[in-house]
């Protein structure tokens, strides 16, 4: 089971700037936890980040064949894409939405998410652990979707 994880612009910052809103550990700690899950879960995970559109989408294209399933928080693209979300819904890969804040609790423009109906589920304002609850919820749906597929 592949799962890729993709980042979207300025979540390379992460614990270095607005740690009241994002928290203190950095992309590279946030990576290793993600790592230290998949290798518990027996999934295969990478990892893309990008501060650029068009490299997102060429990222969600380029899964596809490569990846079971992705594990997305687009960041402020989430907000405005729709070539993020055609990708999605053109490569077909079940994802799950993250986000680290929570968007409804925010400026009125984060409460539109370009790309939710794309996704399988959602998981906001849980902080870097919400990327491990995304993680664990993908390897549960692929887990059964296997099951089904084989019974
Ligand atoms: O809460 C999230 O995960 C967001 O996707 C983060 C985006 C924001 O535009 C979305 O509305 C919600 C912003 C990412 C900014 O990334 C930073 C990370 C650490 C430090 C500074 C910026």
């Amino acid at each position: 089971m592949r799962v890729l994880v993709i980042n979207g612009p300025n979540m390379n910052l992460l614990g270095l700037r607005e740690p009241e809103i994002y928290g203190a550990t950095t992309y590279a700690g946030l990576m290793e936890m993600i790592r230290s899950e998949a290798a518990a879960l027996g999934v295969e995970v990478d990892f893309f980040q990008s501060n650029h559109e068009g490299a997102l989408v060429d990222a969600i294209q380029d899964a596809y064949g490569k990846f079971d399933g992705i594990v997305i928080n687009p960041a402020a693209y989430t907000h405005t894409s729709v070539a993020i979300l055609d990708a999605l819904k053109a490569v077909g890969l079940p994802t799950i939405e993250v986000h680290v804040s929570d968007p409804d609790m925010r400026d009125d423009f984060r409460r539109v998410s370009y790309i939710r109906s794309a996704c399988i589920a959602t998981v906001k304002g849980k902080g870097l652990p919400g990327y491990i609850e995304a993680l664990r919820l993908l390897h549960t749906y692929l887990s059964q979707r296997r099951q089904k597929g084989s019974a």
